[in-house]
């Protein structure tokens, strides 16, 4: 039975022209009711003698976002998508694509199934299934193959990145680019056709396939790129699968089957939910519960970042690139100068790897304007301060930009952990100060930790929200408490591997286990990549004792063990490389630090490395969530996935916590107490969710939750 259905085709006739306009807003996506008025609308026109040609087309941005994703999971409900598209392809009047937008997954595919395809210039076209734990099962790894060799079509497959129509124009995906009206270009190029014989259609077209038949080369090539880039999913190798099928089949539908079939693997697999997870909880992650969708944004039309640094270059690269004009500002010429040609320099590399133009690598960088002086920084709409972590450097250059920008401008500081409103409280805008918590490097990394002080106004919020989505950023909302929600939750996870070294565990073993599980770098290559100096120089500075578990890290620096840096920390490193060899003359001093405080060391299986270093990020993650420092528990995937390397196709910590089930989770804490009953104390919200069988979602309301984490608590002692 159909339940009822959502979007649907508007029908509209143009002389001898049918025109097909998908409307399912937002983006359009293949819901129930759009599958059936596209099977529908092509009957009709069918058995319309006065119609000759049909139109496809999306209202609104888009012309089709793909299949409608919230309904894999369900029990299917309508015409399945393959019936419509049969309907499509065999239409007895030919059909032309007019794509005005988007056409992705099962969108593309739809424009694969007719015999023509136009787009506007600004169009995109790709299959990102596999970002969603899946392949592109409506016809996508057998026609795109046809279209523009097995080869191309793996790279779009396996990355999942969409390209904009021009590039598809060139490759043979479209047939035309319209400049002017889409609609009346898309008339004009059928009108041309009408009077042939027969239509192409793409499952017919065996050229290409052919040709690649016993080029071994193409599917190792796939799978070289699918376990460089796509470790530990599932997906890839079905793609390749789908791929070899199109290549050796002799039959379209034969190899149409298996596609179904992998298709139907991926669907039921557990990283489908996961990744689908992350898909939805991305875009629950940039609404914030108490404010409303149509709160007035302040436009963002030009920015100024203080600090040439490594941060500061990386933040203004992501306003360059979202079309922003940026003052860089340092006080220090010889830095600036330095700065901006790291900037330069990011930018050609990009340009040398083919990932931008020459011309566009002129465009960004004519956005980029170095400056000395704060007087030039009176008109921008935001200001980003990216200096080191000091708050009274911080609360003097706030001070500063209070009294020099105009009384719009938001200020904002890339602080990783100090108090936003000790911040705000030396400028007379508090409303307008936000933290905006970008990660190394800034214009490579997705995540975006947003900091709400105690006065960041609405509009603040909802305007630097607006502005993580252009700058393509992953933004997430944190209140303003130590730690943030990353590196809070990532004290506990240090604690614990520096614990399991202690006892007994090698820093390979750490992070072999770890990185089995799917994290994309363990602690010690991580801790070595960052420096070992770093906090050992702090607590020198600052004539703090060691904690124990950084005993030997400084035993490391002592040792001059830096790190990557001067090729050897943890690890060892050969000159030039930054492969991590073991480094066995490290072993007594780890054996020696065990000994001296009281640690006797033993053998220590994977499975515990991983559960104590993992289940440490999720019960942190349960007392962030019971404080509402975090929204939802997904924010907290969508923190951990973008900014700290947990593997996507594990949906995030707190969504691993949920698919293993929370009293096993409770159960594991309470085991490992016996080894330290300090750290090991379940969060109470994790023991009441267990208790009721319950799972991770939204943080308590207000009334519910438990005091917020204040600044005074140090979290930073591992
Ligand atoms: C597929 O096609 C499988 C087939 O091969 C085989 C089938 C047999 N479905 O991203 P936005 C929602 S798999 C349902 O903020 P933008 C989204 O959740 C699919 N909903 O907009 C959001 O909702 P809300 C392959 C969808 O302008 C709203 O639309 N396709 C879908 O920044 C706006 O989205 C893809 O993977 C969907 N397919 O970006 C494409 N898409 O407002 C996925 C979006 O409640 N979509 N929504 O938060 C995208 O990449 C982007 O949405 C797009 C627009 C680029 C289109």
């Amino acid at each position: 039975m159909t339940n009822q259905l959502k979007g649907k085709v508007n029908y509209k006739i143009e002389g001898n022209i049918a025109i097909l306009e998908v409307d399912n807003p937002p983006v359009n996506p293949l819901s129930n009711g759009v599958r059936k008025g596209l099977a529908d609308s092509i009957n009709k026109a069918n058995v319309d003698d006065a119609i000759e040609g049909i139109i496809l087309t999306g209202a609104g941005r888009s012309f089709i976002a793909g299949a409608d994703i919230s309904e894999f999971g369900q029990k299917p409900d309508g015409p399945d998508l393959h019936t419509t598209l049969r309907e499509i392809e065999f239409s007895k009047k030919p059909i032309i694509a007019a794509i005005n937008g988007a056409a992705l997954g099962g969108g593309l595919e739809t424009a694969l199934v007719c015999n023509y395809r136009i787009a506007t210039n600004n169009a995109i076209v790709g299959l990102p299934e596999v970002n969603l734990g899946l392949l592109p099962g409506a016809g996508g790894t057998q026609r795109l193959p046809r279209l523009i060799g097995p080869s191309q079509a793996l790279k779009m497959m396996l990355s999942g990145a969409p390209i904009p129509a021009k590039k598809a124009l060139s490759e043979g995906i479209l047939d035309a680019i319209s400049e002017n009206s889409l609609i009346e270009d898309a008339v004009l190029f059928l009108k041309d056709k009408l009077g042939q014989n027969s239509h192409p259609k793409v499952r017919d077209d065996n050229k290409k396939i052919i040709e690649a038949r016993g080029d071994d080369n193409i599917l190792a090539e796939a799978k070289g790129f699918a376990s460089k880039t796509r470790r530990g999913q599932f997906a890839p190798s079905k793609i390749i699968a789908c791929v070899e099928a199109a290549i050796n089949e002799d039959n379209f539908d034969d190899a149409m089957k298996k596609e179904s079939d992998y298709f139907l693997e991926c669907l039921v697999h557990p990283q489908r939910e996961a990744m689908i997870h992350i898909f939805f909880g991305e875009r629950a992650a940039s609404k914030i519960s108490d404010i409303p969708k149509d709160t007035t944004l302040h436009q963002i039309k030009t920015a100024g970042v203080i600090g040439s640094g490594t941060m500061g270059g990386g933040i203004a690269m992501n306003f360059a690139n979202a079309g922003i004009p940026v003052l860089v500002l340092d006080q220090d010429e010889k830095n600036l100068n330095r700065g901006i040609k790291v900037i330069e320099k990011n930018y050609q590399i990009m340009l040398d790897r083919g990932r931008i133009s020459a011309k566009q690598k002129d465009a960004v960088m004519s956005l980029i304007t170095p400056t000395l002086n704060y007087e030039d920084l009176s008109d921008i709409d935001i200001a980003i301060e990216a200096v080191y972590e000091n708050l009274e450097l911080k609360q003097k250059i706030f001070k500063n930009l209070d009294e020099q920008t105009n009384n719009k401008t938001i200020l904002a500081s890339n602080t990783s952990g100090l108090d936003i409103d000790a911040i705000a409280s030396v400028t007379k805008r508090p409303d307008k100060v936000v933290g905006t918590h970008f990660f190394s490097p800034a214009n490579v990394m997705r995540l975006l930790e947003v900091v709400r002080g105690e006065a960041s106004s609405k509009e603040t919020m909802a305007t630097v929200m607006a502005l993580g989505k252009k700058m393509k950023k992953a933004a997430v909302v944190s209140l303003n408490a130590p730690g943030f929600i990353g590196n809070r939750m990532l004290a506990g996870y240090t604690y614990q591997a520096n614990m399991l070294l202690l006892e007994g565990a090698l820093p390979n073993q750490i992070d072999n286990a770890l990185e089995s599980f799917g994290m994309s770098m363990g602690p010690f290559r991580m801790l070595d990549l960052v420096g070992l100096d770093l906090g050992w120089r702090a607590r020198k500075l600052a004539k703090i004792k060691s904690p124990v578990t950084a005993k030997i890290s400084d035993a490391l620096c002592e040792l001059d063990r830096f790190g990557q840096k001067n090729s050897k920390g943890f690890y060892n490193y050969s000159e030039g490389s930054r492969a991590p060899n073991p480094a066995p003359e490290n072993e007594d001093i780890y054996r020696s630090i065990s000994e001296e405080n009281g640690f006797t060391r033993r053998e220590i299986p994977d499975q515990e490395i991983v559960d104590r270093c993992i289940l440490a990020l999720v019960n942190e993650g349960a007392q962030i969530l019971s404080e509402g420092v975090a929204q939802r528990s997904g924010d907290m995937d969508i923190v951990y996935i973008n900014g700290y390397g947990f593997p996507i196709w594990r949906g995030g910590p707190m969504f691993y916590a949920n698919k293993e089930g929370l009293t096993e989770v409770v159960n594991k804490i309470k085991s490992y107490a016996q080894l330290d009953k300090n750290f090991w104390k379940p969060a109470t919200l994790l023991e009441k969710l267990a208790s009721e069988s319950s799972i991770f979602g939204e943080a308590p309301s207000e009334d519910a939750r438990e005091p917020k984490l204040t600044f005074k608590k140090d979290i930073t002692g591992v």
